[in-house]
């Protein structure tokens, strides 16, 4: 498979400062050769550099660094649209604000194969506030609602050439929701697994419901991985840990699941901070999931029916 690393070192999304310095991380934890080992061919494509700045207001006063936000959100659509031609790219954050350009340029690519788009948010948050809700102001809490076509967007984010339809949006993980996102959600079409639906159900049965759906629609799904998805006591590197994860298996067979499906056209690996990291542990465990994301496994696994 061919597979195009693209680095996005925003960082001002997100409440402190560091994950302009995820790209190197990975970089140098040996994603490249991870993925080669597999017998992939894989471009590093260097990092994406912002478009020119324009300049806002947001009436939110919580709202911080929208126009900075706003030149990444355009560079990344267009990078995200560019490289994913005839390669998988893989998206090296960077906060989770850049997933409001890599899932909207993923969405237009997508729409001119006719077939669905599908995205899966693997985070402890749902990130689903929009510009008004926002009470951090921390943009990194915004993507979903971008990219799945929420209003308030208007007039500052580039228009949408396809919006994410609510119904092809899963998340799992979740265990983090503001007032303002829980009422929105309530409303939306979006399935939202949080951890009491892990533990009670296990990761497997829910992840499997969503990629039949993923498969019986003959659609493309895009995954985004943010660091805080895991339990913190194995990845210590993210801003904002919220305690009681997706544990080292949970997160293996995930990502073990989604490349046995065939489904994945693209994939984030978001919100890595490694100053506060470590010796590059948390690092290191995102290119072992990356991995078994693209095919790294113990045992060969007869191949699942459906
Ligand atoms: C919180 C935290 N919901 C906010 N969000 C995120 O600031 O809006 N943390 N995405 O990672
Ligand atoms: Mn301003
Ligand atoms: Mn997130
Ligand atoms: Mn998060």
């Amino acid at each position: 498979m061919d597979i195009r690393l693209i680095g996005a070192p925003l960082q001002i999304g997100a409440g402190q400062l560091g994950c302009e310095m995820g790209p190197s991380a990975y970089r140098i934890a040996g994603l490249m050769r991870a993925l080669e080992d597999l017998g992939h061919r894989v471009v590093d494509t260097g990092n994406v550099t912002p478009a020119p700045l324009k300049e806002f207001h947001h009436p939110n006063p919580a709202v911080h660094h929208l126009e900075e936000t706003v030149a990444w959100t355009e560079a990344l659509t267009e990078a995200a649209y560019r490289e994913s031609a005839d390669a998988v790219p893989i998206f090296l954050g960077g906060d989770h604000a850049i997933s409001a350009g890599t899932v909207a340029g993923m969405a237009r690519r997508v729409a001119e194969t006719g077939r669905p788009f599908f995205v899966l948010w693997l985070d402890a948050h749902t990130d689903y506030h929009t510009l008004e809700t926002t009470r951090s102001g921390n943009l990194h809490g915004t993507p979903v609602a971008y990219f799945s076509g929420r209003d308030g967007f208007a007039g500052y984010f580039p228009p949408l050439s396809h919006a994410v339809p609510e119904e092809n949006i899963g998340m799992i993980g979740i265990r983090s929701v503001d007032p303002a996102e829980r009422a929105a959600l309530e409303k939306s079409g979006i399935t939202v697994h949080d951890m009491r639906s892990i533990d009670e159900h296990g990761v497997a049965v829910l992840l499997r419901e969503f990629l039949a759906r993923v498969q019986a629609a003959n659609g493309l799904l895009h995954v985004s991985l943010d660091v805080d998805f895991l339990e913190p006591s194995i990845a210590p590197a993210v801003g904002t840990t919220v305690p009681g994860g997706a544990t080292f298996r949970e997160a293996h067979l995930v990502m073990e699941m989604l490349h046995d499906s065939g489904l994945v056209c693209s994939l984030d690996l978001v919100e890595l901070n490694p100053f506060l990291d470590e010796r590059g542990r948390t690092a290191t465990l995102m290119v072992d999931l990356a991995a078994s994301l693209m095919g790294k496994r113990v045992m060969d696994r007869p191949t699942r029916a459906g």
